[in-house]
């Protein structure tokens, strides 16, 4: 098991990428603190996932809480850490993977989508790193901190101009974390996720050409798949990891590198 009876926080856990994070994670026998954003489980027009997350990891034989909030808001990342201690006496492990992608054109683009996308994906990163470091910090015992950040950071997207500077974002700000946070033991990396088929791109891929071109340019020959990230996320986490910090893995089957 590799992360046996570890503590892990998942920010955005109850859908996506968070929600296979959290089950893997539990899989591999860790106690789960799920946040999740009920306002942005509306804005995908879908009654909050997060029940079912609870007692699919329960039925792991391991405990999970879930606190609501929105990481874009600073004292959200305090209060999800204090609920853990509460509940289980410690954090060992941050996925810091809350994230939206509202698609917009970049000429018309309002003000409060850009501030929203960059409030959530980067300040969110930000507060909740300071939050669970801290704690790992108190405890003494070094940790992980795994965040989300995307193949996004390294390349554009003409429809994710708000976006992708905030993944970029989260790629340095861990470079920079495993340096400030090294001392302490705590060790801070990013995945580099692909084009993986979630809510946050389900309307983007509903266009049967936008699907087939992604899926043509994909050396692996398919969109990525939740569970193949939180494998990854799960091994940064893991004592097999110990000497990887301020690292960053892409997870795209391919797709970075494929020029022609
Ligand atoms: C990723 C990448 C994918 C897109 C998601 C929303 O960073 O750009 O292609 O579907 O974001």
């Amino acid at each position: 098991m590799l992360l046996d009876n570890k503590v892990v926080v998942v920010t955005g856990g109850s859908r996506g990428i968070g929600r296979a994070i959290a089950l893997a994670s539990a899989r591999e026998g860790a106690d789960v603190a799920i946040n999740y954003w009920r306002d942005n489980d509306s804005a995908y027009g879908k009654a909050s996932a997060v029940e079912s997350i609870v007692g699919e990891i329960e039925a792991l034989g391991r405990r999970a809480i879930a606190v609501e909030g929105n990481v874009a808001e600073r004292e959200t990342g305090i209060e999800l850490i204090a609920r853990t201690v509460e509940a289980f006496g410690r954090v060992d492990v941050l996925s810091s993977n809350a994230g939206i992608c509202p698609f917009h054109a970049f000429l018309d683009m309002p003000a409060s989508v850009y501030e929203t996308t960059v409030a959530v994906n980067l300040n969110g990163a930000f507060y909740v790193a300071q939050a669970a470091a801290n704690q790992m910090k108190a405890q003494g015992t070094g940790g992980a901190i795994v965040a989300t950040s995307s193949i996004s950071a390294l390349v554009g997207g003409g429809m994710q101009t708000h976006y992708t500077p905030t993944k970029a974002g989260v790629h340095s700000l861990m470079q920079s974390c495993a340096i400030a946070l090294g001392p302490y033991g705590i060790r801070c990396n990013s995945v580099m996720p692909g084009t993986i088929a979630t809510d946050l791109n389900a309307d983007d891929l509903a266009d049967p050409g936008k699907r087939a071109y992604m899926e043509k340019r994909i050396p692996l020959g398919r969109l990525g798949a939740p569970d193949d990230v939180a494998q990854c996320v799960v091994f940064l986490a893991s004592d097999r990891a110990r000497y990887v910090t301020g690292a960053s893995l892409l997870v795209d089957g391919g797709l970075f590198v494929n020029l022609q």
